[in-house]
C-alpha cells in the first residue's frame, strides 16, 4: 500500500504537535499526602519541573485546610489574604498560566507556619516544538545516484552538490 501525501503529512503534523500537547500535566500536590501539615513541600517540589499549561491539584478534606495564592512577602511571612480568596473545594486545581515563581500557603491558623506552603518556579512553554532530527535538505534528483558523476558537467554537478 502506498502512503497518499495525505496520510504523510498527518502523521508529520503529529509528530511535531502531539509531543507539546501531551507535556501538559496534572501534578498533584504532595502526592499521595496531599496538602497537609507535617509534609515538606520544599523537597517534594525539589526534583519536579513545572511548565507554562501545567495543573495543580490540592488535595486534602474540605474544611482541614484550604489554598491561598500569595506573593512572596505573604509567603515567607505566614500572612493569609482575606478569606474571600481562599480555595477550598478539597481538589482546588490551579492551571499555570504564567511563568514565573508561584507561592500557596494554607489558611488554616498555624498551618503554614507548621510548613504548609509550597514555592514553585514555573517555566515556559517549550517554545517550538522539536522538528524532526536533520529535515532532508531539498533534494536534487542526482543526490544519491552517483553515476549521475560521470556525464553531468563538473561545473553543474558542483552547483547541485
Ligand atoms: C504582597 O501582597 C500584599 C497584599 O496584597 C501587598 O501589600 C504587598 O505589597 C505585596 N508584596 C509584593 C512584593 O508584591
Ligand atoms: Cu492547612
Amino acid at each position: 500500500m502506498a502512503l497518499s501525501p495525505f496520510v504523510i503529512t498527518l502523521v508529520v503534523i503529529a509528530t511535531i504537535f502531539l509531543p507539546s500537547i501531551a507535556m501538559a500535566k496534572e501534578i498533584v500536590v504532595g502526592g499521595d499526602h496531599g496538602w497537609t501539615i507535617g509534609f515538606d513541600y520544599a523537597a517534594w517540589a525539589a526534583d519536579k519541573t513545572f511548565q507554562v499549561g501545567d495543573t495543580l491539584v490540592f488535595n486534602y478534606d474540605v474544611g482541614k485546610h484550604n489554598v491561598f495564592k500569595v506573593n512572596g512577602t505573604l509567603f515567607l511571612s505566614c500572612t493569609v489574604p482575606p478569606a474571600s480568596e481562599a480555595l477550598s473545594t478539597g481538589s482546588d486545581r490551579i492551571v499555570l498560566a504564567t511563568p514565573g515563581r508561584k507561592w500557596y500557603i494554607c489558611g488554616v491558623a498555624g498551618h503554614c507556619s507548621a510548613g504548609q506552603k509550597l514555592v514553585i518556579t514555573v517555566q515556559p512553554q517549550t517554545q517550538s516544538p522539536t522538528l524532526p532530527p536533520s529535515p532532508a535538505p531539498a533534494l536534487s534528483p542526482f543526490q544519491h545516484r552517483p553515476h549521475f558523476g560521470r556525464w553531468v558537467p563538473k561545473r553543474l554537478f558542483t552547483i547541485f552538490h
